[in-house]
């Protein structure tokens, strides 16, 4: 029986770290008819005009079932410590727009920004927390990694191509969750077929220690919502929102 010792052992922290991890869940809907996409202003490079002959604007992706694509749910947790990636996310600039348009990474992360386009772009960052660089990338396979050390939504743009914006989103923990994110195999979800889709703006967030957090939504352009205090306790709660919830910046 001295072999069964370390067994049950181990087991029994399996058990009692999950007895004490709890889940959040809920929807992210837009209030009324949401505004149709405006479509894409590509002024210069065939490579880019072809490519985004239909091209819509991907700042506000509404589904069919009201779900609002790319808002990032996260916690403010004290103390908590983000956990590095295995390998480096990339932001990618294909057709001439960024991919994903909205990427969440971990503070420290080291990001690799590259292109697959035959033309010529400029990763130029306005962040304030982090570094903002502005680096030409002249064509497609080259990478240029970037580490973000701090907490920030930074906003992308291509001085080249002035319609194409994306954003990196730096969380201090990884208890966070992006609507319309990645599908079931970890494929990025495209704005096109999210609009076509019923979802309803559905994330999840797992294995959250128990204890008091913040919790908050962002999305480029409608804004930031409240900081709400929560207890998270073993199990599920489900917290939701809608876009009346979200102020930009500076508003009242
Ligand atoms: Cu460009």
């Amino acid at each position: 029986m001295k072999t069964a010792t370390p067994l049950t052992a181990l087991s029994f922290i399996l058990i009692t770290s999950l007895a004490y991890a709890g889940t959040i869940t809920g929807t992210v809907m837009y209030d009324g008819e949401a505004p149709a996409r405006p479509a894409m202003q590509t002024t210069k490079d065939q490579h880019c005009i072809d490519s985004l002959k239909n091209g819509k604007s991907e700042a506000l992706v509404v589904s069919k079932g009201k779900g609002i694509k790319n808002v990032v749910v996260y916690l403010r947790a004290r103390g908590a410590k983000p956990t590095m990636p295995a390998k480096n996310p990339v932001m990618d600039q294909v057709n001439c727009m960024y991919s994903p348009h909205v990427l969440v990474v971990t503070a420290g992360t080291t990001v690799d920004l590259t292109s697959s386009d035959p033309v010529a772009h400029n990763v130029h960052s306005h962040a304030t927390k982090n570094e903002a660089v502005n680096w030409q990338i002249p064509g497609p396979g080259k990478v240029f990694p970037l580490t973000l050390a701090k907490r920030e939504a930074i906003k992308f743009t291509c001085d080249i191509h002035t319609w194409m914006t994306g954003y990196i989103f730096v969380t201090d923990n990884d208890y966070y969750a992006v609507t319309g994110y990645k599908d079931k195999d970890g494929k990025w979800i495209g704005s096109d077929a999210y609009e076509g889709s019923s979802d309803t703006g559905t994330y999840m967030i797992k294995d959250i220690p128990t204890g008091k957090y913040r919790v908050q939504a962002w999305h480029e352009e409608l804004g930031t919502t409240k900081a709400q205090a929560i207890e998270v306790a073993d199990g599920e709660i489900e917290i939701s929102f809608t876009s009346a919830d979200f102020r930009k910046k500076g508003a009242k």
